[in-house]
């Protein structure tokens, strides 16, 4: 088969001192981090959407990059052409996880039962490719918010039949993840949301969504799939309100509907953020709920109100994600997607492996860093020491649930109005995990 990205090498690493652009500085596959190689703590993963399909087309212009790989976009032979572009990619870059869309891997067509037949075929190839280097699939799922029929939603949509295609479309994706061995299979509610409550009712629409999920549950768990569902939460965009606006949210609405113990959550850090809090926040709120699954890694701007979806860039957020990441015991089906996209003018085929290299070594770098704050163990012992009250006397029996409003209003008549708690000391925290970051 005909080489594609011709003239970009095998990625090697090269060592923070390296000079050259298409070099690892700190992603070294097999050096080993907290007890696994940074291969295994990592697990990356290629996004098929904007890595083999998008172009940098928006709403103010069309695409910018040459995504044809030498077919024709829209047909069969491109999709094909994309899994030979994909898993080029994939090797040059040592790449072990993709995760897609059914309708990135194959133009839709007018018939569902002519986009199965398609499935099957493409997916054929897929599993072929994935045998020579044993590449995983992390997860995959279903677009349903991009088609015209969606446009009031998929699990939330007012039309029966709506919800049915949803269905099937959400049957055949299941299928192809047992078929290709997926860890995971993804619900990003894109259109479950609403613009207005005057035509809306938001709990009917919030129950079939949860029915929806118990049908994808229960047909999944039949067919063999053992891995695990996500939600990728998010605040807006596209619609004004969507009803997983975030981390907190989404599993109130999993423990609701009886969908916790199959689901968890995939992240995102631009969704996080556009919900107005850090990447950090919706991880550290997934992890002590037992729902951290997966993260699609990325980067918004916060002069920008949008979902930019940038390659990570930020250590400060890679740092702080890993160090979740490792304190909630590291990925098992989960993983880090790369669901970030090229700027617009960053055109060329060594831009799009330019961009995997920076947000590769920025998690990378940030796993190290993270790994290196738990060992200096100064700030775990700040927090462990901040509640250390709590482990004797009135603490723990607090804690334990042994006391009561009078037993407690009874010591604070005795000992009178306390003295403030002790310094939060933010400022010599932060200066702690500078100097463990750039030493
Ligand atoms: C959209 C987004 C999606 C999901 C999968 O903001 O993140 O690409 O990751 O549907
Ligand atoms: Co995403």
């Amino acid at each position: 088969m005909a080489e594609i990205f011709k003239g970009i090498p095998k990625i090697e690493f090269e060592g923070s001192a390296g000079k050259s652009e298409l070099s690892f500085k700190y992603y070294d596959a097999d050096k080993v981090v907290r007890g696994k190689t940074m291969r295994e703590q990592l697990k990356f993963a290629m996004a098929w959407w904007h890595n083999l399909s998008a172009t940098g087309q928006d709403m103010f212009g069309p695409g910018t990059a040459d995504k044809s790989f030498g077919a024709e976009p829209g047909t069969m032979a491109h999709a094909h052409a994309k899994v030979d572009a994909g898993f080029e990619f994939m090797d040059k870059l040592g790449i072990d996880y993709f995760a897609f869309h059914d309708v990135d891997i194959v133009p839709e067509a007018d018939d569902i039962k002519e986009t199965n037949r398609r499935l099957d075929e493409i997916t054929d190839h897929i599993k072929e490719k994935q045998a020579e280097r044993g590449v995983k699939l992390l997860w995959n799922t279903s677009n349903m918010f991009s088609n015209p029929r969606y446009m009031n939603g998929a699990g939330s949509t007012n039309s029966p039949e709506i919800f049915a295609f949803a269905a099937a479309q959400t049957k055949k994706s299941l299928e192809l993840a047992v078929k290709l061995g997926g860890s995971g299979f993804t619900f990003w509610g894109g259109r479950e949301g609403y613009e207005t409550l005057l035509n809306t009712d938001v709990k009917f629409e919030i129950e079939n969504i949860a029915k929806l999920m118990h049908l994808a549950v229960d047909y999944g768990r039949k067919i063999g799939f053992d891995g695990d569902f996500y939600i990728e939460p998010k605040p807006k965009e596209p619609m004004k309100h969507q009803y997983d606006f975030d981390a907190a949210t989404s599993i109130g609405f999993l423990r609701q509907y009886g969908l916790d113990k199959d689901f968890k959550l995939n992240i995102e850090a631009n969704h996080a953020t556009l919900a107005g809090h850090t990447f950090q926040h919706d991880l550290r709120i997934s992890a002590i709920n037992d729902m951290l699954g997966s993260v699609d890694a990325n980067q918004g701007d916060l002069l920008l109100g949008w979902d930019t979806d940038e390659f990570p860039f930020n250590i400060y957020d890679t740092t702080f994600a890993m160090y979740e990441i490792l304190k909630s015991g590291g990925f098992t089906n989960g993983g880090l997607n790369f669901d970030s996209k090229n700027r617009r003018p960053s055109t060329s085929y060594e831009d799009m492996f330019k961009a995997f290299i920076l947000g590769m070594d920025a998690f990378a770098l940030g796993l190290i860093k993270a790994d290196a704050l738990i060992e200096d163990g100064r700030v775990d012992k700040f927090v462990a020491d901040r509640y250390a009250g709590f482990s004797e006397g009135i603490g723990a029996k607090i804690r334990s649930g042994e006391t009561t409003l009078e037993e407690l209003a009874a010591i604070a008549e005795e000992k009178g109005a306390p003295a403030p708690a002790e310094s939060g000391n933010q400022e010599g925290l932060q200066s702690i995990v500078n100097q463990v970051l750039f030493g």
